[in-house]
């Protein structure tokens, strides 16, 4: 096969295609700042936003005091990142910041809280951020 025609095949294969996006969770390192709730984000871009998906690496124990986890979210492209909205279904965490890299880009746009977040209620990071 000549190289044009295969070129032409990767550009059709890669479009509709999921984006990869790295989520990294830094949890404050106050005493009581851990959770073992179920959380949530929701990924918010110029042309739209993520479902929510739950962020658990299986057999970790993720979101305790003073750790920083990683995650990987699939989903559709929703263009230049503006936000994240994140939610937990316990009270008692005490979230610093969330990192999001798209793909293979280079370096993580942060979104610091640093403070507690309230149960079952989804927190928008930037605070300003419209949704
Ligand atoms: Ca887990």
């Amino acid at each position: 096969m000549k190289l044009p025609f295969c070129l032409f095949l990767l550009v059709l294969c890669s479009t509709g295609q999921a984006t990869v996006y790295h989520v990294r969770v830094y949890t404050s390192t106050y005493s009581g700042a851990g959770t073992d709730g179920n959380v949530q984000i929701k990924i918010h871009g110029d042309n739209g936003v993520t479902p929510a998906t739950y962020l658990d690496n299986p057999g970790c124990d993720d979101f305790e005091k003073g750790s920083v986890d990683n995650f990987t979210v699939e989903a559709e492209d929703v263009g230049n990142i503006r936000g994240v909205e994140i939610r937990n279904d316990e009270s008692g965490w005490h979230l610093e910041k969330v990192g999001i890299k798209v793909g293979d880009q280079p370096g993580y746009r942060e979104f610091t809280y640093s403070y507690w977040v309230d149960a079952n209620t989804w927190l928008r990071l930037p605070r300003n951020l419209d949704v």
